[in-house]
């Protein structure tokens, strides 16, 4: 398993930071592991080096982000192409529309998952799209599938049809598509057999029942489990077949689903649902950045995103708090902070921590405080650039216009500006104090959430 491909790019690779451009060496070296975590996740070789083929070509000459290095750079490329080659960012669902009975035909391995699939199926098109389903089984090769199916359709109240499988699959499916039509179904779903091996026989089979029924949609059904030899599966299906979406059935399991990359890569054919347990309700849209996620391995994605945001807000922390002591704060910063705070930003911590700062939010409690902020920025909103920079310039004729702009009263200009003056005051003193050289320490602890000792 490989739940850090970051940490496992060599040291000197993961050093180079930002503003550096990434050469082919680099990126070989990257390459390695990424190469690796793929087949460990059971993608195909042929499709893994496309896909490390296209990572490089675009990561070759790029520049690294400023808070990213080399490592995160290389697994976000790698990240987005992952995305693409699994359908892309925006994928809608199927929406089954056109005319009815249409006809969606379930094909796969034996034991993949097919028969579950048809009611998960059924029921989504019956909860989320408001049609009405019928399920039809052609599974004639297994004694007790029919059962199966009518048994778990009437259990979710699905109707299914029953009639005897002596009659063989082709014969019941030219039965069932009268009866579908005689019930004016919208959406008729057809289960099929499956056979342990890819055999001619099913082949024929499929393809006879194909005929009969022309059906619109045309779904492979894979087990997550199956592995790399799920490409030739999906590449047989596909050539007698023409499938139109694939199935990812299991996936609530622990395998890495490589098979979705290598089947969507063999195919082209999206991959539009995933089943995510043995029940009737569990299935969802196939998300293709969850795929990434999963395959790349979830910790990467996350502690590059955690990565970027810290370096980010770590930086702005500094550089408001280097300005607030040195008496450089400004209408304009005060309002950044503000615009921070409302979302619970990471600055939130280091307010706390300011004199002056705590007692002014606390001014707020009684009020509405989301209501007074929205009215403190669009004070500072109304002011000029100037008056920003040196709120000492505000005289009363400045403060009128500025109640106008903002929709205010003078009295809450006058009584937010009392309150800043104060403020800016206190952070004078306080740096005064000798407290600069613990900015930074302050502005750690904030970040950290840790509270410091001053
Ligand atoms: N955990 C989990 N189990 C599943 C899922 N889908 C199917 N199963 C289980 O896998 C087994 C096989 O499922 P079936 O739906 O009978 O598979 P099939 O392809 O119809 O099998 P045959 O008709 O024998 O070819 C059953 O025990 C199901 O409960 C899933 O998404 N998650
Ligand atoms: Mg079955």
């Amino acid at each position: 398993m490989f739940d850090h491909l970051t940490e496992r790019l060599s040291a000197a690779f993961r050093k180079l930071t930002g503003g550096v451009v990434l050469n082919e060496t680099h990126v070989e070296e990257a390459l390695k592991e990424i190469r690796r975590s793929l087949l460990d996740a059971d993608v195909h070789f042929k499709v893994a080096r496309d896909v490390c083929d296209r990572v490089k070509s675009r990561a070759v000459g790029a520049e690294i982000w400023k808070n990213l290095t080399a490592g995160q750079q290389v697994v976000r490329i790698f990240n987005e192409e992952l995305v693409e080659a699994l359908g892309g960012k925006e994928q809608s669902p199927p929406a089954f529309a056109g005319k009815p009975p249409l006809i969606v035909l379930v094909a796969g391995l034996q034991g993949s998952g097919k028969t579950t699939f048809c009611v998960k199926l059924a029921l989504h098109i019956r909860k989320k799209l408001h049609k009405t389903v019928g399920l039809l089984p052609c599974d004639c090769a297994r004694p007790a599938a029919k059962e199966q199916l009518v048994t778990l359709a009437k259990r979710v109240g699905i109707e299914a049809f029953d009639s005897p499988i002596q009659k063989g699959a082709v014969t019941v499916a030219r039965e069932g598509l009268k009866w579908a039509q005689s019930q004016f179904f919208d959406v008729l779903i057809v289960d099929t057999a499956g056979r342990q091996q890819i055999d001619e026989e099913l082949m024929r089979e499929l393809s006879e029942i194909e005929r009969v029924l022309s059906p619109r949609e045309r779904f492979l059904v894979l087990d997550a489990m199956i592995g790399s030899q799920g490409l030739e599966v999906a590449r047989t299906f596909h050539e007698r077949a023409r499938l139109t979406g694939l199935v990812l059935a299991k996936m609530d399991g622990d395998a890495r689903g490589g098979i979705a990359l290598s089947a969507r890569a063999v195919t082209g054919v999206p991959i539009v649902f995933a089943g995510v347990g043995e029940k009737p309700e569990d299935l969802e849209p196939f998300h293709p950045s969850r795929m990434a996620s999963r395959i790349l391995g979830m910790g990467d994605v996350m502690t590059l995103v955690e990565k970027a945001q810290e370096a980010i807000s770590e930086e702005d922390a500094m550089d408001s708090a280097q300005k607030m002591f040195g008496g450089r704060f400004t209408l304009e910063d005060f309002r950044d902070q503000l615009k921070r705070l409302q979302n619970m930003g990471p600055l939130e911590g280091i307010m706390k921590l300011i004199p002056g700062m705590g007692q002014m939010m606390g001014s707020l409690k009684g009020v509405d405080p989301e209501r007074e902020m929205k009215k403190v920025e669009a004070i500072i909103n109304s002011m000029t650039a100037a008056e920003r920079k040196k709120p000492d310039v505000l005289n009363g004729s400045r403060r009128l216009r500025i109640s106008k702009g903002s929709g205010t009263q003078v009295s809450d200009i006058n009584r937010f500006l009392k309150q800043f003056m104060e403020m800016r005051k206190m952070m004078k003193q306080f740096s005064k104090m000798g407290m600069g050289s613990r900015i930074k320490k302050l502005a750690q602890a904030a970040q950290s959430g840790k509270k410091p000792l001053l």
